[in-house]
């Protein structure tokens, strides 16, 4: 698993506990007790009552039972642009009838936890994005290192912590990374794209090749000394061939398949 640089201590927890709330809620209840006495755990109090969904066998008609348990509470409402917490959610629909037993109450606390861990999964990423100041696209994370280091010991930094040096290869990762660059005060970064092997053949730190798109600021890529084969990304977006050789601020990117 990729840990990020400088935010490892901060990110590693977080992203280990992802599943980690669910496990716990069912490891606590195959530890309780049962709660319906004049029935046993088998056929009252298995998870299959517990965990809304799966119906037990037709039994016979019974009389009619007293209205059933208000639903669970609705979910968290949508959020603001990397605003405040949203609302609470509108409250859920009616509830399937009750159980007539204890369990159903166990029931709705399940129900309640549930939305308990919807909402602080989304409250973690906010805290985990603002704590290691990462930037995310729909595939990927990136991160704005603020260690000025040579062009191969960026990328060094970058894949030993599972990412590479930030590739941008459509106007949306550019975008995305030169507004990350820009609200960092930083002027210029490195980014994955050299032509360290061949004079004048860009590729990417992947070693893919550049395709049509860049973002060559105008009279770039100039070689200039004759000793530009690695290139930096200024904040306003665009690239400059630069040497490998000069220390810079660099961003990482993570797939966040691996993350
Ligand atoms: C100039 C220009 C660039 C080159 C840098 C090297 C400031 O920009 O010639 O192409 O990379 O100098 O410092
Ligand atoms: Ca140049």
């Amino acid at each position: 698993m990729p840990v990020l640089p400088h935010a490892g201590a901060h990110v590693l927890p977080v992203l280990t506990m992802k599943r980690a709330p669910v496990l716990i809620s069912l490891a606590l209840l195959l530890l309780l007790p049962p709660a319906c006495p004049q029935q046993t755990p088998e056929d009252a109090c298995s998870l299959q009552i517990l965990v809304p969904g799966l119906k037990g066998d037709a039994g016979e008609k019974g009389d009619k039972g007293a209205p059933g348990r208000p639903g669970r509470v609705g979910p968290t409402g949508e959020k603001g642009e990397k605003g405040d917490s949203g609302d609470i959610g509108p409250p859920g629909p009616s509830g399937e009838p009750g159980i007539p037993c204890e369990c159903s109450q166990l029931r709705k606390a399940i129900g309640e936890m549930d939305n308990q861990v919807s909402q602080l999964t989304t409250e973690l990423k906010f805290i985990k994005n603002a704590v290691a100041g990462v930037r995310e696209s729909e595939h990927k994370i990136y991160l704005l290192v603020k260690e000025e280091k040579r062009y191969v010991d960026a990328q060094l930094a970058c894949q030993g912590r599972g990412g590479m040096l930030g590739m941008p290869k459509d106007e949306a990762a550019n975008g995305l990374m030169a507004a990350y660059v820009a609200q960092a005060g930083l002027a210029r970064i490195f980014i994955g794209i050299n032509d360290m092997e061949r004079e004048g053949t860009f590729v990417y730190a992947d070693r893919s090749p550049m395709q049509t798109f860049h973002k060559w600021r105008s009279g770039e890529p100039n070689n200039a000394y004759d000793e530009e084969d690695c290139v930096e990304m200024v904040a306003s977006g665009g690239w400059n061939d630069v040497a490998c050789h000069t220390t810079l601020h660099f961003m990482c990117e993570f797939d966040k398949e691996h993350v």
